[in-house]
């Protein structure tokens, strides 16, 4: 099938014919993602972001289809990959890379940096530098929505690395037993580090461990932004009434694993062809094909992107650094 035939397909599977205003909306995200990540890299190429980051380019569908089918109130954790993840759930562009920066206007006062960004007042409950660190808070995080009747739903996005992790067993086992409603969302892109999937588990799918807890494993296209909305929409209403579920996302990451990785253990030509797949390019071509955008409308949402991204990097240059009298304050162990 050609993707034009799979975007089609899904179509008339009777799912939610998504609006004009929710795709470019979704297409705007994604390109923010790019190009803020293409920032960042400069930015450290120079010096100026100091520890480590680990960009998302190329899986910009997966956090963008995702956090799109969520309410504001519907809550995220995050990874160490976390950038998209933010800016699917609506944050501050000026805010993150102020924060990147370690200026003092940053969410975290300049002293996280990438691996700790949380904005509570859009459900996104944190970062986490710790592989599978965002597991337990997410069953934690559901526990609390069910003891509040909150009508909500928590998101726990990671990586297949972090799927062999014991954390992610024992979150699947509790919230499995306690019937929460976690949608544990694999974001598999083939490698954890410079391992590849195939040399650290025996299964092809990440989704059929699912099994062994007794809820439902999915996978999705990854690569496909509306594929990926459709699948958290509907484990959105099937968490709330069965439990969690596993969704897994086939995706790739362009990049190195983060900015000290040499990138020798994949081909050139494994990366090209993921590069063929580009999620934002493909987005674009369904929304000009399907007659949904016009070049010119997708161009202008384009430009529109470019300068955002500008307006925060102004705005994070602009700011102070933090003074060292606040060296201690903020900090909790
Ligand atoms: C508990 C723990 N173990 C190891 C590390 C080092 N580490 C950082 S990222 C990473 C790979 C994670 O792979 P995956 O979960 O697939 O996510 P990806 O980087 O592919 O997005 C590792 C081993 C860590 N941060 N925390």
């Amino acid at each position: 099938m050609t993707e034009k035939e799979l975007d089609a397909a899904q179509q008339g599977k009777g799912q939610e014919t998504l609006s004009k205003e929710l795709l470019e909306d979704m297409y705007i995200k994604m390109l923010h993602t790019r190009l803020f990540e293409e920032k960042v890299a400069y930015f450290f190429s120079m010096g100026m972001v100091h520890g480590t980051t680990h960009l998302y380019v190329g899986e910009e569908a997966s956090a963008v289809g995702a956090c799109s089918a969520l309410e504001v109130e519907d809550l995220i954790t995050s990874t160490h990959r976390g950038h998209g993840h933010c800016i699917g759930k609506g944050i501050d562009l000026n805010k993150m890379m102020a924060e990147l920066l370690g200026k003092e206007t940053g969410y975290c006062k300049g002293k996280g940096g990438s691996m700790h960004i949380a904005d509570l007042t859009r459900g996104n409950i944190g970062a986490n530098g710790v592989v599978g660190g965002g597991h337990a808070i997410s069953v934690g995080a559901a526990l609390t929505l069910r003891m509040k009747k909150q009508d909500n739903v928590v998101l726990c996005f990671f990586g297949d690395g972090a799927s062999n992790e014991g954390s992610f067993h024992e979150a699947l086992n509790l919230a499995s037993v306690w019937k929460l409603p976690v949608i544990f969302l694999c974001e598999n892109n083939l490698y954890g580090m410079s391992v590849p999937v195939s040399k650290s588990m025996n299964v092809q799918d990440v989704a059929v461990r699912a099994a062994a807890y007794g809820i439902e494993g999915r996978v999705v296209d990854g690569n496909d932004a509306i594929a990926v909305y459709h699948a958290v929409k509907e484990a959105k209403e099937y968490v709330k009434e069965n439990g969690p579920i596993l969704i897994e996302a086939k995706t790739y990451r362009w990049l190195g694993h983060s900015k000290s990785d040499a990138n020798v253990y994949r081909t050139k030509e494994e990366i090209a062809s993921w590069k063929e797949k580009c999620p934002i390019k493909r987005l674009r071509k369904y929304l000009e094909e399907a007659g949904i955008s016009t070049a010119e409308e997708l161009d202008s949402i384009e430009k529109q992107a470019k300068e955002d991204i500008d307006k925060a990097v102004e705005f994070a240059q602009n700011s102070p650094y933090p003074s060292l009298d606040t060296i201690m304050d903020d900090v909790y162990a």
